[in-house]
């Protein structure tokens, strides 16, 4: 059973950079560190539907195509100058951008840049092989050929209220590239401390998909979490099981009997039904929380519940 687990960024990235010494991309294809739950070691994962990973990748280095029917994301530490090719486009990687990675979409990696780069990846392969539905392809070549404009499926549909007529699109998946941190930083200043948000979750912002409004992938739902200076959140428990990743500040999240203490780019879970309650730790200061979830697979199959404590 999932058990509440904080994953301290100094620790992760000491490794993440030491294998990166040690361990040549051509070797590993991925360098990522896999956040184990101490309460899910066989089979691993995170917190029971979903996996958190640490990538790390040098400049000058590459990470050949495949794919895989698991939904993938990443999350973006720190680092710049990578792109990632998905399905023949080349999507620009920065701080805090949210890329897809739906199931079975073709995906490779290239850092043309100066400086290690960092990301978390949030897959829900825990599920996909409980399922036993998990298929993984290597692409013919090393990697793929670009074939459309760099970044064009963000460019044509982050403003979500304008949509290309042209382009007919019948998928579970968003059609979004990249959410880039810019837009999402507007979303949260566009607000402002002009509401309250939700008791529980602060002003808590969804990432959805513009063609439907709902979730961004069919087995995981993400989030933006502003917890305003002093924020102490009321508890509650709910059946989807989430990961979370602070994006700046500092606080705690009781966990049902567990306090998880959070820093700048830590990983901490809530398992499902687990009680929390989060605390912005500063008087004066914002902090900032992504989020992951099996939400949208509770909802599809009627389980989803949620209580207030
Ligand atoms: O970067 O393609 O953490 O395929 C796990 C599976 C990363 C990736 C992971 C993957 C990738």
């Amino acid at each position: 059973m999932a058990v509440p687990t904080v994953w301290s960024y100094g620790a992760l990235r000491d490794h993440a950079m030491y294998f990166a010494e040690h361990l040549p991309i051509e070797d590993a294809q991925r360098r990522v560190l896999m956040l184990v739950n101490p309460g899910l070691q066989e089979p691993p994962a995170t917190v029971n539907t979903l996996y958190a990973g640490i990538q790390i990748l040098l400049p000058g280095e590459q990470a050949p195509a495949h794919r895989h029917t698991s939904n993938a994301f990443r999350f973006v530490i720190e680092g710049s100058g990578v792109y990632t090719t998905v399905a023949g486009e080349r999507v620009h990687m920065n701080p805090g951008d949210l890329l897809m990675t739906p199931g079975m979409q073709w995906h490779d990696h290239f850092h043309p840049g100066d400086d290690p780069m960092m990301w978390l990846d949030g897959l829900d392969y825990p599920l996909i092989n409980k399922l036993e539905a998990g298929f993984h392809d290597i692409y013919a070549d090393e990697f793929q050929k670009s074939e459309s404009p760099d970044d064009i499926s963000t460019r044509q549909y982050i403003h979500g209220r304008l949509n290309p007529t042209w382009l007919r699109r019948d998928s579970p998946n968003t059609p979004v590239g990249n959410y880039p941190w810019a837009e999402t930083e507007r979303a949260l200043a566009a607000i402002g401390d002009d509401v309250d948000g939700c008791e529980h979750d602060g002003v808590a912002l969804e990432y959805t998909n513009p063609l439907t409004g709902g979730a961004v992938l069919p087995t995981i739902g993400c989030r933006v979490h502003r917890l305003k200076p002093g924020f102490a959140g009321r508890p509650r428990r709910h059946t989807p099981s989430t990961i979370y990743h602070v994006v700046r500040g500092h606080g705690s999240t009781q966990v049902g009997d567990r306090l998880l203490e959070w820093h700048p780019h830590d990983v901490f879970v809530v398992p499902g039904w687990a009680s929390y309650q989060h605390h912005n730790g500063a008087a004066d200061d914002d902090a900032v929380l992504f989020s992951y979830s099996d939400e949208p697979v509770m909802r599809a199959l009627g389980l989803h519940r949620e209580e207030s404590l």
